[in-house]
């Protein structure tokens, strides 16, 4: 079965007891045992829950998977993944990467003796230099946050394969509609379902996706240890979200691609991050891995971080937050927000600078939201015609 209907139908059959259509929201702690040890395949709810099977049952399929979890969060998918290694393990990581990833690496796991070398994302070379003996783990997002770079996974793949590596693709930019990894020879997908899977900025959530049956084990066994599930009701608005994936997910990169083209030929913008723009580094290999370029944008405009400031203050339909994937626009300054917990140097040294405005198109009215960004752009650039400080700018 196609895609579309996956997302509707796998996992989410009608209730055997009742016939209802949508998957009860199993709101319980526990569930009665026939006997001592006896159940019929849930005992306690952080151990399983129906709603969160149904959840499980649809991510493995959209990626094309044999196993999946869900855990509370996005960061404790990733926790849960860096725990399957051990004391003197290391990991290759990709160098872009959300900035709650990179304190789980420098702040939490390096506490334990789990090391990690940065890689160059844009050239699989550099992720075979960085192996050492020890290297148990190879991590990348791509696209990658917040720049946009596209990652070659199946090279990273066959490179790591040869040394007995696991590979982790945080998926959550293309999510399992645009992109699938597992196809691509990775060993494991994470996603923060917060984003683009459950779709409309109402929960926290993430997941893991495997096809390997000990390394399910084992990241199930830690799902169940460390603890960190979702509750029913956000398994169920999870999966609520997910049914409508690939409409939406058409209509985040049609909206994208045309305010992406639009953008990169406005002469307040110095440049514009997008995979599906021919000028971006990584758009062939995008187009090969990806089935779509997704629905998110980065932005450097002319002059500095005050007219960065102006810009984003001058927006009304792009909402100031922190997040992304939610079928509203939303915009952020990755320095000051998503990517303050990697240290300046570092995030200068990665090419992520202070005036860098990261968009999440959302699926309004592309004209909308075309005019929200000239408008904007158009107060930024007529300020720095010389306007007085503080003056409002009229359009
Ligand atoms: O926020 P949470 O659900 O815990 O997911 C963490 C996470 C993991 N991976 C990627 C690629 C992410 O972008 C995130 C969270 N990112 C943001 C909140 C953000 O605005 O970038």
């Amino acid at each position: 079965m196609k895609f579309e209907t996956r997302a509707i139908h796998d996992g989410q059959a009608p209730d055997p007891v009742t016939g209802a259509v949508t998957v009860p929201v199993f709101q319980t702690s526990t569930f009665q045992q026939d006997a001592p040890g006896r159940h019929r395949g849930y005992e306690y709810a952080r151990t399983g829950n129906p709603t969160r099977s149904a959840l499980e049952t649809a991510l493995a399929s959209l990626e094309g998977g044999k196993h999946a979890l869900a855990f509370s969060s996005g960061v404790a998918a990733t926790n849960a993944v860096f725990s399957l290694l051990k004391q003197g393990d290391h990991i290759v990581a990709g160098d872009d990467l959300y900035g709650g990833t990179y304190r789980l690496l420098e702040r939490v796991f390096s506490k334990w003796g789990i090391t990690t070398t940065y890689a160059d994302g844009g050239d699989p070379e550099s992720f075979r230099r960085a192996m050492r003996s020890s290297t148990r783990l190879v991590w990348v997002e791509t696209p990658t946050n917040p720049l946009l770079k596209i990652v070659d996974i199946k090279a990273i793949a066959k490179e790591s394969r040869n040394r007995n590596v696991l590979v982790a693709v945080d998926n959550t930019f293309a999510s399992p509609f645009f992109q699938n990894p597992l196809s691509l020879g990775a060993d494991i997908v994470v996603h923060s379902t917060t984003k683009y899977i459950a779709g409309h900025s109402d929960l926290v959530g993430g997941a893991v996706v495997v096809n390997d049956d000990e390394v399910y084990r084992e990241l199930k066994f830690l799902q169940n240890a460390a603890g960190a599930v979702p509750g029913p009701w956000d398994a169920w608005l999870t999966l609520r979200g997910l049914k409508t994936l690939a409409v939406r997910m058409k209509a985040h990169e049609e909206n994208a691609l045309f305010l992406a083209n639009f953008l990169s030929r406005h002469p307040g913008v110095k440049r514009v991050h997008y995979p599906g723009l021919k000028s971006h580094p990584g758009h062939r290999l995008a187009a090969r891995q990806m089935s779509g370029f997704g629905g998110m944008i980065g932005l450097e405009l002319k002059g500095s971080l005050k007219e960065t400031d102006r810009f984003l203050s001058r927006l009304k339909l792009f909402t100031l937050a922190e997040s992304l994937g939610g079928v509203e626009s939303l915009v952020s300054n990755p320095a000051r927000m998503t990517h303050a917990s990697i240290p300046r140097q570092q995030r200068l040294a990665r090419g992520i600078a202070d005036t860098l405005v990261r968009l999440s198109v959302g699926i309004e009215n592309k004209a909308d939201l075309k005019e929200d960004l000239v408008q904007a752009l158009s107060g930024e650039t007529a300020a720095r015609g010389g306007l007085p400080k503080g003056s409002p700018v009229y359009l």
